[in-house]
């Protein structure tokens, strides 16, 4: 049997692969003062790069957003470590990084109060008609017209799609305007003192509001469909902060353009950044640009976790908040 080595590195200096500019550019400065950094999107020629120097690479540093292909991960033989600065990890090549036992650090936790803030911005919005009503003011519409009555949120109910960290802080803020909360999972959770819908169509037929926190990938593709839209129905609302491709946009722009929902709030699209022309010209939809955890507070906190989690690998291997499927694979791997 060979020896086990330890993930830690054992070759120095230990070259890092920046994917592309962070989401903070004071960490782009600070990963250049602490590291030997090579950002990749700054070659002229990133697949001859990789080619000629990818073997001189133990770890990468992404985003959420920039993620990580298969055929870059597959560049780089000696990649050890991946330090991602965000929550969700569905752009990260679950398959060659799991294949290749890669320890992949994300930001977990720090970000659920922003987003979950930006949710009740996006369904307060969406149900007052607040950017329509600026758009108003602006356009001088006031002094000619009345602006349409709107709709009420305090003492609705809101459900959410994906009851995690999340989910849960909205769930908490939902109290602050008296609302029934109800959520759909894979599993109920644990404790938790919300009603369980056993289906995402059963609580968007419940729902006033239906609200997605639920992770992007395979599982959840296209799963909020025409369907759960005409179960949500003409006075219900959709607010989404979690990945575009939860939601069948086209379906949810033909639903908003024919009345079959109310209103939609969405900070997250299927092809960022280009939401669907049919969206951009809706009064009763409210977009932003992928923004939810964009405050200085929380992209700073998440960059603090970038930099943590890359000195822990260095340092003993393993990053301090792993992306769960990283962590099956490591025990797999010790099991063996
Ligand atoms: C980030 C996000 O803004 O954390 C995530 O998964 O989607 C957002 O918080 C973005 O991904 C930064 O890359």
């Amino acid at each position: 049997m060979p020896a086990r080595t330890s993930h830690a590195m054992t070759q120095r200096p230990f070259r890092i692969l920046q994917y592309g500019k962070m989401p903070l550019p004071a960490l782009d400065h600070e990963l250049a003062a602490q590291y030997d950094v090579t950002l990749l999107s700054e070659q002229s020629d990133p697949t001859r790069f990789l080619t000629e120097q990818g073997a001189t690479f133990g770890c990468v540093v992404t985003s959420a957003a920039m993620g990580l292909p298969g055929h870059v991960v597959n560049a780089l033989p000696n990649l050890k470590f991946v330090s991602s600065f965000g929550v969700g990890f569905d752009a990260l090549d679950k398959a060659s990084l799991l294949r290749r036992g890669v320890r992949v650090g994300y930001t977990p936790g720090v970000l659920d109060d922003c987003v979950a803030d930006m949710a009740f911005a996006l369904l307060l919005d969406a149900a007052r008609g607040l950017s329509a009503a600026d758009r108003f003011v602006r356009r001088g519409d006031w002094s000619r017209q009345r602006f349409g009555i709107q709709t009420r949120a305090s003492g609705k109910r809101l459900g959410i799609f994906g009851m995690g960290r999340i989910g849960s802080a909205v769930a908490r803020r939902a109290a602050g305007f008296d609302m029934q909360v109800a959520y759909h999972n894979r599993r109920p959770v644990d404790g938790s003192p919300h009603l369980y819908q056993p289906s995402l169509l059963e609580l968007a037929r419940w729902a006033d509001f239906l609200v997605i926190t639920a992770a992007g990938g395979d599982a959840t593709h296209h799963l909020v469909n025409a369907e759960v839209l005409e179960a949500l129905g003409p006075q219900g609302f959709l607010v989404n902060v979690a990945r575009g491709s939860v939601v069948h946009e086209a379906a949810l722009a033909c639903a908003l353009q024919e009345g079959r929902i109310a209103g939609a709030g969405l900070d997250v699209f299927e092809d960022e950044p280009r939401p669907l022309p049919a969206l951009l010209a809706q009064d009763n939809v409210v977009l932003s640009p992928h923004i939810a955890s964009g405050t200085h507070e929380t992209r700073r906190a998440m960059a603090d976790l970038v930099l943590q989690n890359l000195a822990q690998c260095i340092a003993t291997g393993q990053p301090l908040a792993e992306v769960p499927w990283s962590a099956e694979a490591a025990a797999a791997l010790q099991a063996a």
